[in-house]
């Protein structure tokens, strides 16, 4: 444990891996984030996802999630645009929902994919399938990690960037080990997912660790257990997925979004408390968080 070489997250390493935005900047200039997240009884997984990305700075953002879903979100989100996909008599995604994902991901530069899906059958097989295809950087989440239980040579053979973020429920079951193992030896564990799955790999829970694979750890001292609540983890998602978008480098921005994700905790902690603080109060406090870091 002590041989692995592990960097902690300062405010000074995060600040210097965002550049100002150009004065002639654009929408194009700050990258399209694509969330394909949610089903009917978890359309706010999808809408905090697709927030997160917003509110850390993509240009734009496209939220596709199952067609019953939309109208619900398209009401509750301005900036977001929304695609209705076709679904499953449960509400969630069916798998001739494939081609449009495709489609949408053509226009996008990073694919934010898994808050609130399901482990339906169908849904599952569709994320088995999607993922393989992709031709763009892509950050994983929840059910879509879930759904590749028993399949994580998906992982290792992905063919673009990819960054993981399981909290250790998730991670124990991509192992297939007793969630006690993983929380023991979360060091060890992040390192080796990473190298033998070749992603970055972002470990969650009080001291979030991040593994690269070319073996660099780093551990976030941001968050607070206020944080342990519904939602949280989908406002990463999409921060990670809004920084790539913007051009910092999977590594960094699973590292700067974990910060950044642990300071907006810890601000929203400091005005509400640990306990009333919710997942939205991240989002709200996301600003405040970025601007500290210049
Ligand atoms: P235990 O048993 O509680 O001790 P699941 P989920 C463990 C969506 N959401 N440290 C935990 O342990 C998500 O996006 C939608 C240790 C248990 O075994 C997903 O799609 C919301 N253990 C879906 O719900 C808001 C930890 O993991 C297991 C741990 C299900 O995701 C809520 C539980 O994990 C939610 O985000 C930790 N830090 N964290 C919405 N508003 O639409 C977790 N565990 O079964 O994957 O359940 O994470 O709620
Ligand atoms: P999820 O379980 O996917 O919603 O993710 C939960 C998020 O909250 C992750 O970013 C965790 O690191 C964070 N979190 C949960 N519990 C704690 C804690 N006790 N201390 C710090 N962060 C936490
Ligand atoms: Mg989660």
């Amino acid at each position: 444990n002590k041989d692995i070489p592990r960097q902690l997250l300062t405010r000074e390493l995060v600040s210097s891996w965002f550049k100002p935005r150009l004065t002639t900047g654009h929408k194009g200039t700050y990258g399209h984030v694509l969330v394909v997240a949610g089903s009917r009884g978890m359309v706010g997984a999808a809408r905090m996802t697709a927030k997160g990305a917003l509110r850390s700075g993509a240009g734009l953002v496209t939220l596709a999630l199952p067609g019953n879903c939309q109208p619900m979100v398209a009401a509750a989100l301005d900036e977001a645009m929304t695609i209705g996909l076709p679904e499953t008599a449960e509400g969630t995604l069916a798998g001739s929902a494939l081609e449009e994902i495709l489609q949408a991901c053509k226009r996008a530069d990073v694919l934010a994919i898994g808050p609130g899906l399901t482990t339906q059958p169908e849904t599952v097989e569709l994320v088995k399938t999607l993922l393989p295809a992709l031709d763009i950087p892509v950050v994983i989440d929840a059910d879509a990690l879930n759904a590749l239980q028993g399949a994580t040579d998906i992982l290792s053979c992905l063919t673009v960037p990819a960054v993981i973020t399981p909290h250790p429920g998730e991670m124990a079951r991509l192992l297939d080990r007793p969630l006690t193992e993983v929380q023991n030896d979360r060091l060890n564990v992040v390192c080796k997912a990473a190298k033998e799955w070749q992603v970055v790999t972002i470990l969650k829970g009080a001291r979030t660790v991040i593994a690269v694979p070319g073996g660099k750890l780093y551990i976030n001292p941001t968050g607070n257990p206020g944080m342990a609540s519904g939602g949280s983890g989908d406002v990463l998602t999409g921060v990670v997925a809004g920084l790539m978008a913007q051009g910092l480098t999977p590594e960094q921005s699973a590292a700067a979004a974990t910060f950044l994700h642990g300071l907006a905790g810890d601000l929203a902690a400091e005005r509400l408390g640990q306990r009333s603080a919710l997942a939205g109060d991240l989002l709200t406090h996301l600003p405040t968080a970025i601007q500290e870091l210049k």
